[in-house]
Parts: structure tokens; sequence; C-alpha cells
């Protein structure tokens, strides 16, 4: 009969194609050669290195979907996914870098932009040569950003940016900002959020960093303070409305996310089991114990379904068949799952989980994090339970 493969239970890698394969390859060699020996340091001391965008541009693994002609290198979802797998493997605060920059900044423009605004921001985007951030979260408006206060009052020539947005992955290093915010007529009417690309430099625009996160270390966060900044109408995406906008990028890196999250996850079960079969306690591994080995198990399964499901959804976003809601499906399941793997893996390992070095309680308080972003949890159960039974949970 077939062999079982502890690590590929469903033969996932059977159902990748060959050009999926070695995209998903170049990812792991250069994620574990380039990224992992740099990480702890990273991790400790709040650093984050701004070449890693030109190294993962020069890789191809930035805007992966985004097609040849504006720089990118044209793969599927599929492919997609694997990298944030491969990356998130290390660390998710490397994956958040590249998901901000591929997802929330690359897509918009590629989806909303003007034909000017595609070539002029994607190349340098793919390159790594510029780095991209996106504001959609306020400091009083994190689950409901449709009651935004940033404000984009029509002026002669474009608009007047006011406001300011919180928790902004690359802020503090980004030469591009895609904002959002509320359109405010002429006549002082306010009308519907409307994108915008923001280029460091302009006028009352700044982006302070925020220090001390306890997770995500690895990846600057910060705010992006906007006092009477200019933006001219050749900025603004022309076209789209409401929160359709800023949403159609969340499709995109929530989905990622839920890749990248059981990456994290599989280097928790795999840290796990290679501990508790080296470690020797009351005479014999730890991994000869009943206990242990049910936990191993029920990662073992979170991680091989989940990652199936992944599978489907990226098959399905590539024929075009994905609602919105099964992204939320996933993003959630993922996040959560990973959340509790990490804990439990910090745990099998006692006090040396505690350790930094050995990357398990680095994951477990990045996992914390990426639970939070691109919707919580919970969020995502409410956009989910509204899908079911019609009935909207968190509206008035
Ligand atoms: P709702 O009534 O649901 O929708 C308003 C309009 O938006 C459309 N829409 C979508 N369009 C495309 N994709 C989706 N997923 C969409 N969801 C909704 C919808 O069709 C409607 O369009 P229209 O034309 O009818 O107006 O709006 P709501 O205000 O009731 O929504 C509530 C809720 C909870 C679903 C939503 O606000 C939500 O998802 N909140 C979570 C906020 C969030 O995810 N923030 C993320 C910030 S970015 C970030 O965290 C980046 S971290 C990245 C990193 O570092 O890796
Ligand atoms: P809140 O919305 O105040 O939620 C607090 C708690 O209340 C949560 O448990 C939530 O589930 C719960 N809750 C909220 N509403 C309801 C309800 N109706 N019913 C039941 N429970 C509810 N945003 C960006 O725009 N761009 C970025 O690049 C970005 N990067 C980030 C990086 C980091 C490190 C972090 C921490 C956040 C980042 N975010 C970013 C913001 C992130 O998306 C928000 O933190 C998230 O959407 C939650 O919003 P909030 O923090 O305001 O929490």
């Amino acid at each position: 009969h077939a062999a079982f493969h502890w690590d590929d239970p469903f033969l996932l890698e059977q159902q990748l194609s060959n050009d999926e394969r070695m995209v998903r390859d170049a990812a792991a060699a250069y994620c574990q050669e380039r990224l992992a020996p740099r990480v702890l340091e990273a991790f400790r001391h709040e650093k984050m290195d701004t070449g890693i965008f030109r190294e993962m541009g020069a890789m191809g693994l930035l805007g992966p979907t985004i097609p040849e002609q504006y720089g990118g290198p044209g793969l599927g979802y599929v492919a997609y996914g694997l990298i944030a797998r491969e990356v998130e493997r290390v660390d998710s605060g490397y994956r958040s870098m590249a998901s901000v920059q591929s997802s929330l900044v690359m897509v918009p423009i590629h989806e909303f932009g003007t034909e000017a605004q595609r070539q002029k921001y994607l190349p340098p985007l793919a390159s790594g040569a510029a780095i991209g951030c996106f504001g959609l979260t306020e400091p009083d408006h994190g689950s409901d950003p449709g009651a935004m206060a940033t404000r984009a009052h029509k002026v002669a020539g474009g608009y007047r940016l006011e406001g300011s947005k919180m928790w902004i992955t690359n802020s503090p290093v980004a030469d591009l900002f895609v904002v959002w915010a509320k359109e405010v007529s002429e006549a002082g009417a306010v009308g519907p959020i409307r994108g915008f690309v923001l280029e460091k430099g302009m006028p009352g625009l700044s982006a302070p960093a925020i220090h001390g996160k306890v997770g995500l270390r690895t990846s600057v966060t910060g705010e992006i303070v906007m006092d009477a900044v200019f933006v001219p109408e050749e900025n603004a995406f022309p076209d789209v409305q409401g929160l359709k906008g800023p949403f159609t990028c969340l499709n995109s890196a929530r989905y990622g996310i839920a890749w990248g999250a059981l990456g994290a996850a599989e280097f928790c079960w795999h840290r796990a089991r290679q501990y508790t079969l080296e470690r020797k306690q009351f005479g014999r591994p730890l991994a000869a114990n009943q206990l242990v080995q049910k936990k191993l198990a029920d990662m073992q399964t979170e991680i091989a379904i989940g990652l199936q499901a992944c599978l489907r959804l990226g098959r399905m976003k590539d024929e075009g068949t994905a609602a919105v809601e099964a992204t939320s499906i996933i993003k959630r399941n993922s996040c959560g799952k990973a959340l509790d793997i990490a804990r439990l893996a910090r745990d099998m390992m006692g006090g040396n989980g505690i350790s930094d070095e050995f990357g398990v309680a680095r994951h477990l308080v990045n996992l914390e994090v990426v639970n939070t972003y691109e919707g919580t949890h919970d969020v995502h159960a409410l956009i989910l339970g509204r899908a079911i039974t019609g009935i909207a949970a968190f509206a008035n």
C-alpha cells in the first residue's frame, strides 16, 4: 500500500505544477539561506533591513501576480501562496513586508490605477527599489474602517488630505503610501471612500514609527500623519469608490496570510517534533509519551487540512470562482490554528521554548498579530455569520 508521508499526508506536493514547485523551491532557498540567519538579531533589536525588499524583488517575490509588462512575474495565486508560506516559515514580519508591498500596494495600483500610475509605480515596487505601505486603519477606526475620519477635500487640481492612519506596516520606510480617505466636495458634502497614492516628501506628510511591539519586530510599523497634504488629481485612483477599493486588496492579502500562517505553524510543529525526539526525561524521549504524540498528531491534522483548503482557494482564485467569504474561512482558520500550534509547541519545549533562539516563542507572538490584523479572528466569524444568516451582527 501507499507510503504515509508524515509531513505531507495528503501529498500537497503532487497537486502542484512543475512551475509552482520551482517558484516554491527558489523562495524556500532564499528564505532559508538569506532570511533565516538574520531573523534572531532583527527580532531582538527591532531591526528592519530595507535591503530585503531589493533582495526579494531580484528573486521575483514581490507582486507575484502582477503581469510581466509591469515588472511582475505574472504568476498564479497558488504560487503566491507558496511564497508566503516559505517566507512566514522564517518570520511573519518578513511575510508582512512582502504582503503589504504585493497585495496592498501593487494590487490596487494594478486594479484601480491609471495606465500612467501603473507604469510609474509598479516596476520600482516589483524590483524593491520603492517600498510601499497601505493606510486604512486609524487610531479610532480599526475593525470598522467604513467610519474613517480621514478626509480628501477637493481643491483646484487635486485634493487636500487631512487625517491620520495607525498601525501601518512599512510606513516609516515607505516611498509610496496607498491611503484611503473620504472625499469631501468643494461644497463640503462628505462623499465615498477614495484611494490615493502619496509620495514620500509631499509637504505635510510624515510617518513616525511605533516602537515597543512585542510581536512582528522584524517588520517596522508606524503612523501616517497627513497635515494638509496636497495630492494632485493624477495621484487619485480614478474610478473605484467605497470599501470595495481597500477590501479588494485585503482579499488578496488575507489569502496570502492564510498560507503564511500555516508556514509558521509548520516550523513550530517540526521544531517541537525534533525537540521532543531529542530531549529525554524519565529516561526516554519526550516524544515517547502519549500526551506528546497526541499534540504532534493534532498539529499535523490542522496543518494538513488547512493547507488543502488554502490550495483549493488558490485554484478557485485562479479560476475566478472564489467568493470573498471563502477567504474569511481560511484567514480565520489558519491564523487561529497556527496560534494554537505555536502555543502547544512552546509548551512542549519547556524552558527552552521561552528562549528566542528556538524561534517558537517568536512565532507565537508574531501570530498574535497575524490573528488580529487584516480582520480579527472574530470579525471574520462575523463576516461568515452574516453570510450564513443574512444578519450583520456588527451593524447598528
Ligand atoms: P460591507 O457592507 O460589508 O461592505 C461595504 C462595501 O464593500 C464591499 N465589500 C467588499 N468588496 C470586495 N471584497 C470584499 N472582501 C468586500 N467586503 C465588502 C461590499 O460589497 C460593499 O460594497 P457596496 O458597493 O455595496 O458599497 O461593509 P461594512 O462596513 O459593514 O464591513 C464590516 C466588516 C467587518 C466586514 C469590514 O469592515 C471588515 O472586514 N473589517 C476588518 C478591517 C480590516 O480587515 N482591516 C485591515 C487593515 S489592513 C491590514 O491590517 C494590513 S496588515 C498587513 C501586513 O502587515 O501583513
Ligand atoms: P478593534 O477594532 O478595536 O478591535 C478590538 C477587539 O474587539 C478585537 O478582538 C475585535 O475582534 C473586537 N471587535 C471589534 N468589533 C467587534 C464587533 N462588532 N463584535 C465583536 N467583537 C468586535 N492596518 C492598515 O491599514 N495597514 C497596515 O499595514 C496594518 N498593519 C498592521 C501591523 C500591525 C503590527 C498591527 C498590530 C496592525 C496593523 N494594521 C494595519 C491594523 C489592523 O488591521 C487592526 O489592528 C485590526 O483591523 C483591528 O483593529 P483595531 O486594532 O482597531 O481593533
